[in-house]
């Protein structure tokens, strides 16, 4: 029961934060936003000027007087709140969740019944750049999930690769520790490519799989939109009949899971450091919205916590889809940018112990720390006890906790007695399980009291080799590339030997390939044999063309450029919710009427770093030199799409690159054969045949291929 205000008691006037009653008729519907025609103190006194600080005369002292400078420089001193320790940078969207009810036989939560759709609230990030740096870095990537389920808020915090460097909370400030910033100089920003990371993780061989990880593609993704996500742990799920198994969670991207190459990221980090956020900002404007499918691996409530000889507990390992299928239970599409970053993406305070009935945590060393560390950093970053009051935190559910006071607390409670039993006010019902209460599943805890792991968690390389043993060649060779560039920028050789000593445990062939990158011979380890089963699902490259929705498009035009076939190749773009980008010699319009073409780039401003294919038009008149040169060979380096009709081709040839290359398209005209097969190439993301030395006496193509 909740407590009433006594007849001799009264409250403050039901007002929002920005001082309008709750009916109030707001312009955009929302009472939280500022409006009201004037420009007032925070006190809501109107201000005939904002720009001149009140002095004595116009040259002389300003006055101590001056309420509204004093107030309008207080608050501004203020505006910055800690940012995260961990996962600084990020950029988030809202979104919905549409349950299949595919779940239902093995949860209990509401939300993953049948059709139930639930809000939620994305937050992707980097780890361990400050709140400023680039979203290219090499790093793990954050996928945290706000679901404001009709049982309270469940939030599933995940990362973008299934395993993590640790297997106990308590290392996590000591890995962190070394791979952030040198404590002498604070450099370098946002990367593992210096002694401290190394010396940790060659110390730590625990770390060895999800190193190869973040050396591996998964490391650059080339957007949010195209990253695969894990919820990393095991977790326990509980059926309505009280029965449990256990089961890891899975997002599996709609539009395939791809990356940049090394030398794009780098190149995106200065060009454009706000690339990602950027591209999931823009592509939910245009209505290109990010789409994930949730899945499970579920696996038998076992004593021992194993499947298939794979410890669920050990956050280091994964379970291979192909011992253990991820069935799909809902689909997740997020469609709504924030309004203000501060207040949602700055303020949002994820936590893995925010659960709903249905799904419990499991002893998972890790999970088991990450549940006291989420709220105890978000009492300082977010000023006291009271931020699940925030607007992005709220759950979307009565609340009636009995908590009371603590900084900014915005509630005017009632009654005397925040208590349980109270013989005053009444009291609150407490839930049964069959009121949605959240009943944990009884667990019998036994055992000796130690600092220690188990066992089974000692074998530090065998997913090591699995993961680099289930890549194709080519992302085997940027892995292979990713160590040998990491490695080479630490200062210590020690460090260096360290780690290829590690890598040796893993495979030879990584071994000798680095040690050869580096210039240092290749220890000899004890690789786990080669008749382990690769698992064919941990390699991202597609084997059939994949949506393009949200992809970019540059079109390098001319002044006497063909913008009829420019707008034919735009309409079909757009069909498939991609962008189509003009590049021109010089900002304006091409051509007149109803085909005229906006130059939304020029030569000035465009990087190849911004498109996933590059396409010369026919007519090339005022184009040309290094401007364009540098765009049209990245793009090829990078092995992406390029196409060309007409007159376009000679552009190519003056740029120097191979027009008979795999994956470069040559057309007579924009018509829809080269239209189908541009949408084709990028489908499939790049071409990496074209890294392949080309057969001798191969002639270029006339046509596309
Ligand atoms: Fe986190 N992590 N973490 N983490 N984590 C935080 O919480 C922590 C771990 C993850 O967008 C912090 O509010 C410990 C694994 C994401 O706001 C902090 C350990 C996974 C985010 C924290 C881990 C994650 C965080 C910093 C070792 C993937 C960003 C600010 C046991 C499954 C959430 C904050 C957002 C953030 C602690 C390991 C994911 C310090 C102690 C494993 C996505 O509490």
């Amino acid at each position: 029961m909740t407590p009433t205000r006594k007849p001799d008691q009264s409250g403050p006037a039901q007002v929002s934060p920005t001082g309008r009653t709750i009916s109030d008729g707001a312009v955009d519907g929302d009472p939280r936003a500022q409006t009201g025609a004037f420009l007032t103190t925070a006190q809501g006194v109107r201000l005939p000027d904002t720009d001149h600080s009140l002095k004595a005369g116009t040259r002389g002292p300003t006055l101590m007087e001056d309420f509204h400078l004093r107030e309008k420089i207080t608050h501004f001193d203020h505006e910055r709140i800690p940012e995260r320790v961990v996962h600084a940078r990020g950029a988030a969207a809202h979104g919905t969740f549409r349950a299949t009810g595919d779940a239902a036989a093995v949860s209990k939560a509401d939300f993953l019944a049948k059709g139930r759709e639930t809000p939620v609230f994305v937050r992707f990030s980097v780890v361990l750049g400050s709140r400023g740096c680039a979203d290219t870095v090499r790093d793990v990537r954050g996928f945290a999930v706000k679901f404001y389920t009709q049982q309270g808020n469940f939030d599933l915090v995940g990362n973008n690769m299934p395993v993590f460097f640790i297997q106990d909370a308590i290392k996590f400030p000591d890995v962190i520790h070394a791979g952030k910033p040198h404590p002498d100089r604070e450099i370098p920003q946002a990367q593992t490519a210096h002694d401290t990371f190394w010396d940790f993780v060659s110390l730590h061989t625990e770390a060895t799989h999800h190193v190869m990880w973040a050396m591996s593609d998964r490391g650059i993704p080339r957007s949010y939109r195209t990253m695969e996500g894990f919820g990393v742990h095991t977790f326990r799920l509980v059926d309505a009949q009280g029965g449990t198994t256990l089961a890891k969670f899975f997002w599996k991207p709609l539009a395939g899971v791809h990356s940049q190459v090394w030398e794009e990221a780098q190149i995106t980090a200065g060009v454009d450091p706000d690339f990602h956020r950027r591209d999931m900002a823009d592509g939910i404007e245009s209505g290109a919205f990010l789409e994930y499918d949730l899945g499970l691996q579920v696996f038998p409530d076992a004593d021992d916590e194993t499947f298939a000889g794979i410890d669920l507990l050990d956050p280091t390992k994964l379970v291979p889809e192909e011992l253990a299928p991820v069935r799909i239970v809902g689909r997740l599409t997020l469609d709504r940018n924030p309004t203000n970053y501060f207040a949602e993406t700055e303020q949002v305070a994820f936590h893995p112990g925010h659960l709903v009935p249905g799904i419990e945590v499991t002893n998972d060393p890790l999970l088991q720390g990450r549940l006291f560390s989420y709220l105890d950093t978000q009492l300082t970053r977010l000023g006291g006890p009271n931020f699940s009051q925030l607007p992005i935190n709220c759950p979307q559910v009565p609340v009636n906790d009995n908590f009371r006071d603590g900084m900014h607390q915005s509630a005017v409670h009632q009654g005397l007695s925040p208590y349980l039993p109270n013989g005053i006010d009444g009291e609150p019902l407490v839930a049964k399980a069959d009121d949605g209460g959240y009943v944990h599943v009884p667990e019998a805890v036994h055992g000796d009291k130690v600092r220690a792991r188990p066992v089974s968690f000692a074998d530090h390389f065998s997913q090591a080799a699995l993961f680099y043993r289930s890549l194709s060649e080519v992302e085997k060779s940027h892995l292979v590339d990713a160590f040998t560039f990491e490695l080479s920028k630490c200062y210590e050789q020690r460090i260096r030997q360290r780690e290829l000593a590690v890598l040796a445990d893993v495979d030879d062939d990584l071994c000798a390939r680095v040690a050869a990158g580096l210039g240092l011979p290749a220890p000899q380890g004890t690789p786990p044999d080669h008749d382990v089963a690769p698992s064919p699902a941990l390699s991202q490259l597609p084997s059939a063309p994949g949506p393009i929705a949200g992809r970019v498009i540059g079109v390098v035009a001319g002044s006497d450029a063909d913008t009829d076939g420019i707008a034919v190749l735009r309409g079909e773009l757009e069909g498939h919710k991609a962008t189509l980008r003009v590049i021109g010699a010089v900002p304006g319009s091409l051509g007149t009427g109803r085909s005229a073409q906006p130059v939304e780039r020029t030569l000035v401003t465009a990087r190849s770093i911004e498109f996933d294919a590059i396409v010369v038009a026919d007519g090339t008149e005022g184009l040309g030199g290094d401007k364009l040169t540098v765009p049209l060979q990245e793009a090829f380096r990078h092995c992406k799409p390029l196409a060309v009709w007409g007159n376009g081709a000679q552009l190519l040839v003056d740029a120097g690159v191979d027009a008979g290359a795999p994956g470069v398209l040559v057309g007579e005209a924009s018509d829809a054969d080269f239209t189908a097969a541009l949408v084709r190439a990028v489908g499939m993301h790049r071409v990496w045949e074209r890294l392949q030395p080309a057969p001798a006496g191969s002639a270029p193509s006339a046509g596309p291929s």
